[in-house]
């Protein structure tokens, strides 16, 4: 990698300048410039972007390769954005849009921004645990041969210091440590505030302790080296200045230079009189802010000292505002300067009024030269990539052909079948599971394949002649990457792996198993991973209280809700296994399509009977998100709408109650969430003048617009009761509302009024109300 002379710092120091201006500008442009007509507070961070302005100056025009890839705090956007108008790969008009529709994202985003930006961030906290996943990724990738190390990079998240509050960064070091992590660097801008105000004291300790603990590198860059050498001169000042808490500290920095000359007298006295007397007030101030994150020199050589793939945290000691009026103040969160506060820094930075957007305005001719080299060597480490897309032929899957089968174990099958069969798909699989591998039946697929790991791992148990029906060995060409209990690493992980396409150009079909009801757990992460358009196919099982004795924490209710709201993410929910051989299938090509998404298959332990099929006409309908089990009489008064794992109950019902309900139809949704997508974009497309019904509308036009429908699933009723808002039909919701309890399914389904006789009773209600 090209390092830059020794000259170049001042280069340096001259873009970090940069981007405080522009970064301060962009924000204060969208505030105070920018027409707004309806009174909206737009918002941004000066203050948290003025914090690190010097730590992305040294990261990204000096230390990064070409190969590395970067998560920015989310307030930190705004130097994303500025560094990359610096570059020429923003444009003057996406900055002035700040904010505003279509314009650069408070927030980087992946999708959103057309600059390169490797990891969304926004939700604290997630983007800098992905870099971690990522890492592991890049291993996995090299170990069976798609990534060349000419091609590795290190992956690196710039955090703020309260982010590290957030436990998925812990759970996710714990699992690092596991794997062995590798090239990473984590930069905390230590500024000591948060949102509301200054934050505990003395935290850098415990981080220290706790990283290095899970086998991290952890460099502390407390000083600059003016500040440095001046605390070694004093022995006296250092231990004073080191026992200010950080309030203190930051009240110090927001007050200045006589405040700090006051309160040294006061406390020191004598001690400190000719050091006073060296420094006026101006120069006090500027001496003891000369933290390690606005210190170039520091920055410049930490980051070139720590040139090995050790995990490395760096805790970067900075001030909130650093340079701005505000600087130091516990409330600068959201703080935002006045014009007369901006003009004074603009005239400070040497900024002519009326070239506020001029790149390198106030950039003498005589330092362009170095200004220019940098910004040429990192213009062609931060092209855009494309995304890859089409790479893989998705084979047939064929369904599994027992009579009697559960989702859950027709999932282990096809899984299993696949790898017998082989082929390029099967290769790219990539399987992963918070410790519910076995019981969620990928065990059969981690015989044959076998568990990740960069080094081998035997099976003590296997070599010690212990029977078990599971090879538990791992090895660098394994498929399947075991995690620990903590669910959020699992979306980590599939947003990691599910963008390897986009981070690595090579495209993995990632898996992950886990108990339905902990979707929950991880929810944030499974939306970050929506969010930036990772592809997965997630397979949650078991559900429901059709789980039985397991009892109710295990029983999933609100699921399908969630998935009914969740962009990015496709819920299917098959009864049989022809059904679910068709959904994987098609979450392959998903995955593989540019225009695809991810897929969420809730599945269910209850053996059922499968069903006679005429021929393949219902997959179509299946896919689009359900289909005519039994068919009604056209224009019927009542249907049965079930879902899933109650189908039995569903079908029992129909065929005790069709010589009752002539034309009775027995509708199998297997995805609610197709459908109502499917209803609104109709109704959109309506608007603008298509007429095409949507599927849904289709399939409910069978029948009368007076019928009835029951709706049936072992999950919230709401699921599929808002059917009824379709066509206006009258809907009777069966499902499960309350938490779920131990039982057996005869005893359960007659408690949450699953069974038949709650569907007989919903029947006879919708049709008399229709009489
Ligand atoms: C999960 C989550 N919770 C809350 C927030 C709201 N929030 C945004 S920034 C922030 C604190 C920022 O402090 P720090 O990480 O130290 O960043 P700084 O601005 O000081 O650099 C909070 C609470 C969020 N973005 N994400
Ligand atoms: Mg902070």
């Amino acid at each position: 990698m090209l390092k830059p002379a020794t000259t170049d710092i001042e280069a340096l120091k001259l873009l970090d300048e940069r981007l405080r201006w522009l970064s301060a500008w962009t924000i204060h442009h969208a505030n105070h410039i920018r027409d707004s007509d309806d009174g909206l507070k737009v918002g941004g961070h000066q203050a948290s972007c003025a914090s690190m302005t010097a730590i992305m100056a040294a990261l990204y025009f000096h230390a990064l390769g070409e190969n590395d890839r970067v998560a920015v705090k989310p307030h930190g956007g705004p130097i994303l954005h500025a560094i990359h108008y610096l570059l020429g790969s923003q444009s003057r008009e996406a900055l002035e849009n700040f904010r505003g529709f279509g314009g650069a994202q408070s927030y980087p985003s992946r999708t959103k921004d057309k600059i390169p930006v490797d990891f969304s961030t926004g939700s604290v906290g997630l983007g800098v645990a992905i870099t971690l996943f990522a890492s592991l990724v890049q291993d996995y990738l090299t170990a069976h041969g798609w990534l060349e190390d000419k091609d590795r990079g290190r992956f690196v998240a710039l955090i703020g210091d309260a982010e590290l509050d957030e436990g998925n960064i812990y759970e996710a070091i714990i699992e690092g440590a596991k794997h062995d992590v590798r090239n990473l660097w984590w930069i905390i801008d230590y500024n000591r505030q948060s949102l509301d105000a200054t934050s505990a004291d003395r935290m850098f300790e415990r981080f220290d302790e706790i990283f290095r603990s899970c086998g991290w590198r952890v460099v502390e860059l407390r000083y600059g080296q003016r500040l440095q050498k001046a605390l070694g001169e004093n022995a006296w000042l250092k231990s004073w200045f080191e026992q200010l808490s950080n309030a203190e500290l930051s009240a110090l920095h927001y007050q200045g230079g006589a405040a700090w000359r006051k309160r040294i007298e006061g406390e020191l006295g004598k001690k400190a009189a000719a050091f006073l007397e060296a420094h006026d007030d101006e120069a006090l101030a500027k001496l003891l802010t000369d933290l390690g994150g606005h210190c170039m020199g520091t920055l410049v050589r930490a980051f070139d000292d720590a040139d090995d793939d050790v995990p490395t945290l760096f805790i970067a000691w900075t001030i909130k505002g650093f340079g701005l009026p505000f600087a130091g103040h516990k409330d600068n969160h959201a703080g935002l300067m006045n014009p007369t506060q901006l003009a004074a820094l603009r005239d400070a930075m040497g900024v002519r009024e009326g070239h506020e957007w001029e790149p390198l305005e106030g950039v003498g001719d005589n330092a362009r030269t170095g200004v220019d080299a940098l910004l040429d060597r990192t213009r062609v480490a931060r092209e855009k990539r494309a995304r890859a897309f089409g790479s893989v032929a998705i084979t047939p899957i064929p369904a599994p052909a027992d009579d009697e089968q559960s989702t859950q174990a027709a999932f282990g099958r096809i899984l299993l079948d696949l790898s017998k069969a082989g082929g390029d798909l099967a290769d790219r699989i990539v399987t992963t599971s918070p410790d519910v591998t076995v019981s969620t039946n990928l065990g059969a697929w981690v015989n044959q394949r076998g568990l990740f790991r960069r080094t081998d791992m035997p099976d003590i148990f296997a070599q010690s002649k212990i029977v078990s029906a599971q090879k538990w060995s791992g090895g660098n060409k394994g498929q399947h990457i075991e995690l620990g209990i903590a669910e959020s690493n699992l979306f980590l992980m599939l947003a990691a792996a599910g963008l390897s396409g986009d981070l690595f150009g090579t495209r993995l079909f990632p898996i992950g198993t886990l108990y339905d009801p902990f979707i929950a757990r991880g929810l944030d992460s499974l939306n970050y991973a929506c969010y930036q358009d990772a592809r997965f196919l997630l397979v949650a099982t078991p559900s429901g209280i059709t789980l039985g004795p397991e009892g109710g924490a295990h029983q999933s209710i609100n699921p399908p809700l969630i998935a009914l709201g969740q962009p990015g993410l496709r819920h299917y929910e098959p009864a049989y296994a022809d059904e679910l051989a068709a959904m994987i299938e098609e979450a392959f090509r998903l995955i593989d399509h540019p225009a695809g998404e991810s897929t969420y298959l809730r599945l269910s332990t209850r053996n059922i009977r499968q069903v006679e099929r005429a021929d393949d006409s219902w997959r179509e309908d299946a896919l689009a998100g359900g289909y005519w089990l039994r068919e009604p009489v056209p224009g019927s008064e009542a249907a049965i709408v079930a879902m899933g794992a109650v189908m039995p109950e569903a079908l029992a019902a129909w065929e005790e109650l069709r010589g009752d309900v002539p034309g009775l139809g027995l509708l199998a949704v297997t995805s609610p969430d197709l459908l109502h997508r499917g209803w609104t974009a109709a109704q959109a497309a309506r608007w603008q003048g298509q007429r095409k019904p949507s599927h849904v509308e289709q399939l409910l036009s069978r029948l009368s617009r007076t019928a009835g429908l029951v709706t049936l699933a072992d999950a919230a009723p709401a699921s599929l009761s808002w059917l009824g808002g379709v066509l206006g039909q009258r809907v009777a919701p069966l499902g499960v509302e309350k938490f779920g309890q131990t039982g057996n399914l005869a005893d359960l389904y007659a408690a949450y009024r699953l069974d038949g006789a709650a569907i007989t009773k919903a029947v006879a209600e919708v049709l008399l109300q229709n009489g």
